[in-house]
């Protein structure tokens, strides 16, 4: 969490505790988190872990977006997008991300496809970055074939970059990490899907994000799930792998990361399943700690916190 020092002082008897501490959110389990930055705000979004406590399945139908200007103080917006806003798809909204591209906000998640077996990635679109959001294609962008791979759900976890020549891609995966290259609409594939390699034990749960130079691929690696991560001049590679990012997040199997600057700090944005009794691996909730970089772009690990 984020030690920022004396706590916000009570205004009176009706005035809520400060909202500092991990997990940041205290409401709702909240899971798979992205984070995107609009000027002086960060917008948070996460799936939501809707499974009763005797229930260790993941219930998940609607995706949350949560606000804040100063990454302690977090505002809930109304459900920004459920999977039924996707016509074809029939449950389980899983990880997803958001990106802002010609002043629209773009997106992409993953859920069970309704009519071809396995999963699938959608794209939203919306005018505002809390929504509300819209099926911006009536199909899905990225649906499961079975060729590659005998699993129904290697085509999850979409994260979505722009990179510096203003070319936008999408990657995904589990077991395999993929990436294309999208349209400039954002709503469609331009080229063929292709592989990334060079990231040992992948599993799942890939975050590309761009800093001082440097492409980073991080990733969700054995299972239960670290964090590790690759480095890149290039967001098509080759990446180079160095290394574990962060430990298993305690009391869950998933480990799910986002990573921003924000206000001249750094963030590592996840998941882990200790916020009371019931939490684990089907009631995770979203946490936050500092981000710290070495002179030569590597990462420190991340030291986890509860405060
Ligand atoms: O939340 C469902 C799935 O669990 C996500 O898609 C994975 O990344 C893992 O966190």
């Amino acid at each position: 969490g984020l030690l920022l020092g004396a706590p916000a002082r009570a205004q009176g008897p009706a005035a809520a505790p400060a909202a500092a501490g991990n997990p940041v959110i205290k409401t709702k389990y909240t899971a798979d988190p992205a984070a995107m930055v609009q000027g002086g705000t960060v917008y948070l979004y996460t799936g939501h872990d809707e499974a009763p406590n005797d229930q260790e399945r993941y219930v998940m139908h609607e995706w949350l977006c949560f606000s804040s200007t100063d990454m302690v103080h977090w505002t809930e917006h109304p459900v920004p997008l459920k999977v039924s806003d996707f016509a074809w798809a029939k449950d389980d909204a899983w990880a997803s991300q958001v990106i802002a591209r010609n002043g629209k906000f773009y997106w992409y998640a993953a859920v069970e496809h309704g009519t071809v077996r396995g999963k699938a990635i959608g794209v939203a679109v919306a005018d505002n970055p809390a929504g509300p959001f819209k099926d911006a294609r009536g199909s899905a962008l990225i649906t499961n074939d079975m060729t590659e791979s005998k699993i129904t759900w290697d085509d999850i976890d979409p994260t979505v970059i722009v990179d510096a020549k203003g070319q936008a891609y999408l990657f995904w995966g589990n077991t395999n990490c993929h990436y294309a290259k999208l349209k400039a609409n954002m709503t469609e594939l331009d080229g063929p899907i292709m592989n990334v390699t060079g990231l040992p034990r992948f599993t799942e749960a890939p975050w590309v994000h761009q800093h001082n130079g440097w492409y980073y691929l991080s990733y969700a690696t054995e299972f239960p799930e670290k964090i590790a991560y690759a480095m890149s001049r290039s967001v098509e590679g080759p990446w180079q792998y160095k290394g574990i990012l962060n430990e298993l997040a305690g009391n869950s199997n998933t480990n799910h990361q986002a990573i921003i600057d924000f206000k001249g700090k750094s963030y590592f944005i996840y998941h882990n399943g200790g916020m009371n009794e019931h939490g684990g691996s089907f009631r995770r909730s979203v946490c936050i700690d500092y981000l710290n970089y070495n002179p030569d772009g590597t990462i420190k690990r991340v030291q986890m916190t509860t405060e």
